[in-house]
């Protein structure tokens, strides 16, 4: 039977939507190797300096904003640096952040916690990573009479983004590090952002230095971060 290619849903517009279905064996195959190439991620610290085109930074952004949002408000938006100064700004900035945090900030169990992974305040790869991604949250935008308007499920829409923006970024054979100085409003400043983006995570993206070290720590196994009620 041939079906309508729209509908009408209370006065608004449904397309038909379709997606190629998968056997049940290339499923089984493509969701097996995804698996392997995400498992092969891991947060880099050190950077090499060679350069990405914005080509590649593009789509990844667009990847990104392919994420579902509350009420389809897509409230993000989604800064990509690779301007020499306002790095340096910004790594200077954060690491006076981090050092308050590394210093007085963060408890004693929480640095012990950090130990194995070998972080601490300094943040070279703010300054060697080709671009930065600042993703920026909108907790409200404007209507065109500049009235604040909410948006919905904020922080699990970018959170969701950002996901996506990660996977994106493995995807394309690149690294990252989820970084989060605290607190994070010196983006905004250093930026110049609208009123209504709060900073929400800032992800280096490039390749990893040679040779790179990453700590020996392994991912919990399925059994561990899953109950299945079937
Ligand atoms: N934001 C600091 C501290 C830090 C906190 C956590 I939780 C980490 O998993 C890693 C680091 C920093 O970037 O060093």
């Amino acid at each position: 039977m041939k079906s309508a290619d729209h509908i009408n849903i209370d006065g608004f517009k449904h397309v038909s939507y379709r997606i190629t279905a998968l056997s049940e064996e290339e499923a089984v195959t493509k969701s097996e190797s995804y698996f392997n190439k995400l498992n092969e991620r891991r947060s880099v610290r050190d950077y090499s300096d060679k350069w990405i085109p914005k080509k590649i930074i593009d789509n990844l952004i667009k990847s990104a904003s392919t994420a579902p949002s509350g009420a389809h408000k897509q409230p993000w938006t989604f800064c990509a640096i690779s301007n020499q100064e306002l790095k340096s700004k910004i790594r200077k900035a954060a690491e006076i952040e981090e050092k308050k945090s590394y210093q007085s900030r963060m408890s004693e169990r929480w640095k012990k916690d950090l130990k194995p992974l070998g972080t601490d305040m300094n943040k070279p790869f703010l300054e060697i990573a080709p671009w930065l991604i600042v993703v920026f949250k909108k907790p409200y935008d404007f209507d065109k009479d500049g009235n604040k308007i909410n948006n919905y499920y904020v922080n699990e829409s970018v959170g969701i983004a950002c996901g996506m923006m990660i996977s994106a970024i493995q995807n394309a054979g690149l690294v990252t590090l989820t970084h989060t100085p605290s607190p994070m409003n010196f983006l905004s400043k250093i930026l110049n952002r609208p009123s209504n983006e709060r900073a929400f995570l800032l992800l280096p993206v490039g390749y990893p230095k040679f040779p790179t070290y990453v700590p020996d720590i392994k991912r919990k196994a399925l059994k561990k971060v899953s109950a299945y009620y079937t």
